[in-house]
């Protein structure tokens, strides 16, 4: 994948920010997904690559565009695998708190596990802590290792979790470690990206989250030289079989960065579309200008660009709410 792309990437996800940013907190989750969905799907038709989409927004049957197995792109070289979440974080955005984002990775055809829409067991470390955590091991273990290898004291390491009762477990067993935790209302693809960030003030994710957006995040932390390993978690016979079709036969294993996204020539773009600890939302600038900050990185390099644009609305294709 030529460099270009990235750039290509990231106007397809500010496009879907600067849509659905104008529904926070309304509390409509369907019309501000929507209203992201159409302008992603807008904007891709715009980008030189033959793209099939192997996370998106649902089956063909249940999704009228981005649907797992849609051609995006104009139809020219490179080919590439496509996921997507245009609004990573609807229930955030409907409130309009903290981390909503719109989300892409792209990767040469082939390469992304086409995870299926179900829960995963994740964690997800920082560069400095690659390679001394394992899904397998202990919390106590794994935020040692954070401890050691971030040079902190485990009582100064921070857990991020999605606050939900089927994490009482591990949060039981953080404290009794002595660590931290911010607990997360939504968007742990945004928590994981936040893990190799010194500044943002989270060391390690733990917890169960979507499996689609655990290859999201994969994608991220391949660029960003962390790690994230998963588990998926079905629930019933026919999650079980939609994992062997995918070509998931031991679905207890755990499934590492590389299962995840192989090889080393992803794309990741997200925009922020609420403020986050990593990126701003979207801040509209008089009736016609609205400001987004997003982030774009390629793993080949490892470089990480940071995108702060201005647009002018009254020259963009968006359909604003009433
Ligand atoms: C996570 C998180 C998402 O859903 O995947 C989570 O990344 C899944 O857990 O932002 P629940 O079913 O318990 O919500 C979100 O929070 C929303 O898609």
């Amino acid at each position: 994948m030529e460099r270009e792309l990235a750039l290509e990437i990231v106007r397809v996800t500010e496009m879907a920010a600067l849509s659905c940013a104008r529904w926070m907190g309304r509390g409509r989750k369907m019309e501000a997904d929507d209203a992201a969905t159409t302008a992603m799907r807008r904007m891709f038709d715009t980008v030189n690559m033959d793209g099939v989409v192997v996370i998106g927004e649902g089956e063909m049957d249940e999704a009228p565009m981005l649907y797992i197995g849609e051609r995006l792109g104009t139809g020219s070289d490179p080919k590439v695998d496509v996921a997507v979440d245009p609004l990573e974080g609807t229930n955030i955005l409907a409130k309009g708190t903290w981390n909503a984002m719109a989300v892409v990775a792209v990767a040469p055809r082939g390469s992304l596990l086409h995870a299926p829409d179900m829960y995963m067991e994740k964690i997800a470390v920082g560069p400095r802590a690659k390679g001394r955590v394992h899904l397998d091991a202990t919390v106590a273990e794994n935020l040692a290792a954070v401890a050691e290898a971030t040079d902190k004291d485990v009582s100064d390491v921070v857990a991020v979790i999605l606050d939900r009762p089927r994490h009482a477990k591990i949060i039981e067993e953080v404290r009794a470690a002595g660590a931290r935790i911010r607990l997360i209302s939504d968007g742990d693809v945004a928590a994981a990206l936040n893990t190799a960030f010194d500044d943002t003030g989270v060391d390690i994710l733990f917890g169960i989250g979507g499996a689609p957006e655990g290859v999201l995040a994969a994608a991220a932390l391949k660029c960003l030289g962390g790690d994230l390993q998963g588990r998926l978690c079905p629930e019933d016979e026919a999650q079980r079989a939609r994992c062997e079709q995918m070509g998931i036969r031991d679905v207890s294993r755990v499934l590492t960065l590389d299962d995840l996204v192989r090889g080393d020539d992803a794309i990741f773009a997200a925009t922020g579309v609420t403020d986050g600890e990593l990126l701003r939302g979207v801040r509209q600038i008089g009736k016609s200008r609205a400001r987004t900050h997003s982030l774009v990185m390629r793993a080949k390099t490892g470089t990480v660009r940071f995108v702060d644009a201005v647009h002018d609305l009254s020259r963009k294709p968006l359909s604003w709410p009433n």
